[in-house]
């Protein structure tokens, strides 16, 4: 009977296991760094942490004292052999009654304050003015980004800097996303025609990954966001190139041209050409992204080419359609992305 029980547990663990591991397995190109919520990385996201942790040791308390006095009363009054008598019949105690209703409201009290007290701490936190000012704007199934104090636009991987506050200005241009980066800070919708805000103050360069965490639709499960913390230093730089518009290089004029006499230009930007389309990514630095479709694949010229013939290979339910170029277009379009440092 034990040993079933086990077997049974194991066989649980194993299918949760296997679940979890599917879609890790699933980026395992390199795509995915993974992300740890247990490892806050940023000031929201760390005191939203502490909470966690004040609520669980709460509970584990409760759940130690409630358990233990279960098991108490499971062995020390268990019917022993040959005891055929009637326990004694207790009708109410005043003093237990208060105690389990008294302590159970001071402990909620405890944790609803707890609780309140950061989310107002969040939410209402006053930008200050020294601090980073981003728009992100859901869309399915990717994010755009803007940086309206910088006039740059640019989409699925964010740049900010380390030691200083970025303040998200939360949008969507169709249905209800959700801005999720666990280690810098915690899940907020972003609702259209309704403005949400969240912060991050992160401590620790590197890249920090995240995902929609509200079911959007076919693509929803690559709707991946990668915030990358720089140094000052780094950031500036990246700025000062996010800022120029696309390059134009003379050499991938034929990829142009594809580009511009199809109908990629109807749904995308590139700054400095024609191509204004705001339908999908504005890819006038696609190349200085390392992935394709808000986190899919690496942005290998091979994985563009593969993107720009059938996107919906690489994610399924994508709203970009294949656009059936011949060969030597595609690998002039991908030049000419390319180029696009
Ligand atoms: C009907 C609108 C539409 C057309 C036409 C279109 N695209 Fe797209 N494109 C999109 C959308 C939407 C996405 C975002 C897909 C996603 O990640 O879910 C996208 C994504 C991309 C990306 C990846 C960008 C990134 O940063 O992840 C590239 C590259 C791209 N398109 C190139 C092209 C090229 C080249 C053409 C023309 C041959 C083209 N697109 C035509 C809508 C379009
Ligand atoms: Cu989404």
């Amino acid at each position: 009977m034990f040993t079933g029980i086990c077997k049974e547990l194991r066989r649980i663990f194993v299918a949760v296991g296997m679940t979890a591991a599917v879609p890790l397995s699933a980026w395992a190109e390199g795509v995915q760094p993974g992300t740890n919520m247990f490892e806050p990385a940023s000031k929201p996201a760390g005191e939203i942490f502490g909470l966690a942790l004040l609520v669980l040791s709460i509970c584990a308390g409760i759940f130690i004292v409630v358990g233990g006095m279960l098991l108490y009363a499971i062995i020390r009054y268990r019917r022993k052999p040959g005891d055929t008598s009637e326990p004694p019949q207790v009708f109410g105690s005043l003093q237990i009654e208060m105690a389990w209703t008294v302590v159970p409201i001071l402990i909620v009290v405890v944790l609803f304050l707890a609780s309140a007290r950061l989310i107002f701490a969040i939410q209402d936190a006053p930008q200050p003015k020294k601090s980073i000012s981003i728009t992100l704007v859901g869309h399915q199934f990717w994010w755009e980004v803007r940086y309206p104090k910088y006039g740059i636009v640019t989409a699925n991987e964010i740049h900010v800097p380390v030691d200083k506050a970025t303040y998200f200005k939360l949008l969507s241009a169709d249905v209800v996303h959700s801005f999720w980066v666990p280690e810098l800070a915690g899940k907020t919708d972003c609702i259209p025609n309704h403005v949400n805000t969240t912060w991050i103050l992160p401590r620790k360069t590197g890249l920090y990954l995240g995902q929609c965490s509200q079911f959007c639709g076919a693509g929803h499960a690559r709707m991946l966001l990668r915030v990358y913390v720089d140094t000052p230093a780094q950031f500036k730089a990246w700025i000062k190139n996010q800022q120029k518009p696309a390059v134009e290089d003379p050499a991938v004029a034929a990829g142009r041209e594809v580009f511009m006499d199809n109908a990629c230009m109807d749904c995308h930007e590139i700054r400095g050409t024609p191509a204004n389309g705001r339908f999908g990514p504005d890819l006038t630095h696609l190349a200085s992204r390392d992935t394709l479709g808000s986190g899919t694949v690496l942005n290998t010229p091979a994985n563009l080419r593969e993107w720009i013939k059938d996107p919906d290979h690489f994610k399924p339910g994508v709203l970009m359609p294949a656009m059936q170029l011949n060969n030597k277009q595609l690998d002039e379009v991908t030049a000419y992305l390319c180029s696009l440092r």
